[in-house]
């Protein structure tokens, strides 16, 4: 008998697809989601780290086209990125299985929107699954491995924060499933997704989920826990939880496989319940289409559909409590380290009374006092674009003090396109590209990305030249400046490029505080081990 683990939800995840045999892990950092291949990596998984969602999606589709098992893991606004890849697999279908494991994050902990994933099941036509616990997070990726291999189909696994990041006890099988052998079958009517053939494939689509449907009537991951016949709850995921602690007494009805739902044993369910309520996280995703199938449910007040449900909140719903809900104290403001290389560049930014196109990473702190010295920030690889935009149109005095800003892995997961946008159609007086080159991922843990040197596991890997490939896309001054010790330099570097109306690339590299250890430890290992320091 293995023994019970204690795991939050993403080791369980890790641990699931692992045991179901899972040939490669793909993804790209982003919480709550990252720690889920990291794991899988510990664990003697292959897992590999992309430049972006979409292309780990890409590489996760192959490995599932070769007839073997893939996971690719993101949080939400990952699958905004991967979105293409997701809507048109699930036309193909796939020989092996593959899960997408997409992490949301309710009440934006760390994230710039609150998006609700289901909403990508329904419009893509792929199953969701949503575990409630670590437990359920190991079961049901196996289940969602399951299923994907039966109908050859993508299915999503979708996670919210608490089910991710809370750890519970967790008793794995006994046995692991033996992988099935990679092999390449030619199905060019099923993967070469022209129109003619796409038809075709929508129709069997929708053939399929009509079976996955009349399965998860019977035979899917959803359970009546008995209670008073007065009260019925449907609920799904974490706030299942909440739910039961929060009204003991009821009956409730939760549902594993939220897409497509069992409506028959929804329906069934509700009828002889008095008061009937549905509780879920985020978005009205059960209550809309309960509704639409003809169930008497209640919506539930606007203000619940914003933030991570608790026991108090799910309370307030069964209550009909429309009392302003208590504000939680302000944490302290987060801020950047003291000494963080991405302070000097902003600095130098104000200084000049930069209007700063910003992106998503650490520096993403730059907005907030002291230094506010960023402008917008909107998803990732937007700076460039919205930057360009902002110069084609700005009176000219405006126009030359606008500057993009980007981190390195940013940079290579989406901005490359941008500074295609910049050389193919640059603004009247030119425009200035910064890239912060911190030799890490560090606002999701220091992860490795394409200009690092190192994969997923830190061991070496060819390294991407920021500086080399955009000179080679068409800038026509590349730079690269260390913003600590060359700040003069850098000062007087940007001051040359908002004058000029010229294309300018400033690379500012100098290692995260946090990650500089590390990162010499792997480019000088010998020095580390006989303990005289990197360089030293
Ligand atoms: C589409 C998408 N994927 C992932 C994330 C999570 N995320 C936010 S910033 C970031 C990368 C930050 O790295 P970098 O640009 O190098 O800046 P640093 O934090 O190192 O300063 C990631 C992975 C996100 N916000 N959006
Ligand atoms: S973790 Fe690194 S990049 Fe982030 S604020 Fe700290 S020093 Fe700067």
């Amino acid at each position: 008998m293995s023994h019970r683990q204690l795991l939050s939800g993403n080791e369980a995840v890790a641990l699931g697809a692992l045991h179901v045999g899972c040939a490669r892990g793909t993804g790209y950092p982003g919480t709550p989601s990252t720690e889920i291949l990291e794991r899988f990596d510990e664990l003697g998984g292959e897992a590999e780290w992309a430049p972006n969602e979409k292309v780990a999606a890409e590489v996760a589709l192959g490995v599932a086209f070769a007839g073997v098992r893939a996971m690719v893991t993101m949080k939400h606004v990952g699958l905004n990125v991967a979105a293409d890849v997701l809507f048109t697999s699930a036309y193909s279908g796939v020989q092996g299985a593959l899960v997408f494991v997409v992490a949301d994050d309710p009440g934006l902990a760390s994230s710039q929107d609150e998006q609700d994933t289901r909403r990508y099941g329904i419009a893509a036509g792929v199953p969701i699954i949503e575990p409630a616990d670590s437990q359920e997070a190991y079961d049901y990726t196996r289940l969602a491995f399951t299923v994907s291999a039966r109908w050859k189909t993508p299915v999503i696994l979708r996670l919210t924060t608490r089910v991710s990041h809370t750890a519970a006890m967790v008793q794995p099988c006994d046995a692991a499933e033996t992988p099935p052998r990679p092999h390449f079958v030619r199905d060019i009517p099923g993967r070469v997704m022209i129109p003619g053939h796409a038809r075709i494939k929508h129709r069997a689509l929708r053939s399929k989920l009509a079976e996955i449907q009349k399965w998860n009537e019977t035979e899917g991951p959803n359970r009546i826990l008995p209670g008073a016949a007065a009260v019925g709850i449907v609920t799904c995921g974490v706030a299942s939880q909440y739910a039961r602690e929060a009204a003991p007494e009821a009956t409730v009805l939760k549902l594993g496989m939220t897409y497509p739902l069992p409506f028959q044993t929804i329906l069934g369910f509700l009828k002889d319940k008095a008061k009937r309520f549905v509780i879920e996280e985020n978005d009205p995703f059960l209550v809309e289409q309960i509704r639409a199938a003809g169930g008497d449910v209640p919506w539930n007040p606007e203000a619940f559909r914003m933030g991570e449900l608790n026991v108090a909140r799910v309370k307030r719903i069964l209550t009909h409590d429309a009392s302003p809900e208590p504000v939680a104290p302000r944490g302290k403001p987060p801020c950047l380290c003291p000494g963080c290389p991405h302070a000097y560049v902003f600095e130098i930014l104000k200084k000049h009374d930069c209007i700063v196109a910003g992106d998503i990473g650490c520096y993403t702190l730059a907005a907030l006092p002291p230094l506010s010295a960023m402008d917008s920030q909107i998803c990732m690889g937007a700076s460039i674009g919205v930057g360009l935009g902002l110069r084609h149109v700005l009176p000219e005095a405006e126009a030359r003090r606008v500057v993009s800003v980007i981190g390195d892995s940013t940079f290579l997961h989406s901005g490359l396109t941008g500074v295609a946008e910049m050389v193919w159609n640059p603004p009247p007086f030119g425009h200035v590209l910064i890239v912060l080159d911190n030799q890490t991922t560090a606002m999701t843990g220091q992860q490795e990305n394409p200009a690092t040197g190192r994969r997923l596991d830190h061991t070496p890997s060819p390294r991407i030249r920021i500086e080399e490939v955009i000179a080679a896309m068409g800038v026509k001054n590349v730079l690269t400046l260390n913003p600590v010790r060359q700040a003069v330099e850098l000062d007087a570097a940007l001051v040359k490029a908002l004058q000029t109306n010229e294309l300018t690339a400033i690379v500012a590299r100098q290692p995260c505080l946090l990650a500089a250890r590390q990162i010499r430890a792997a480019e000088q290992p010998s020095c580390v081990a006989c303990g005289t320091g990197a360089g030293g």
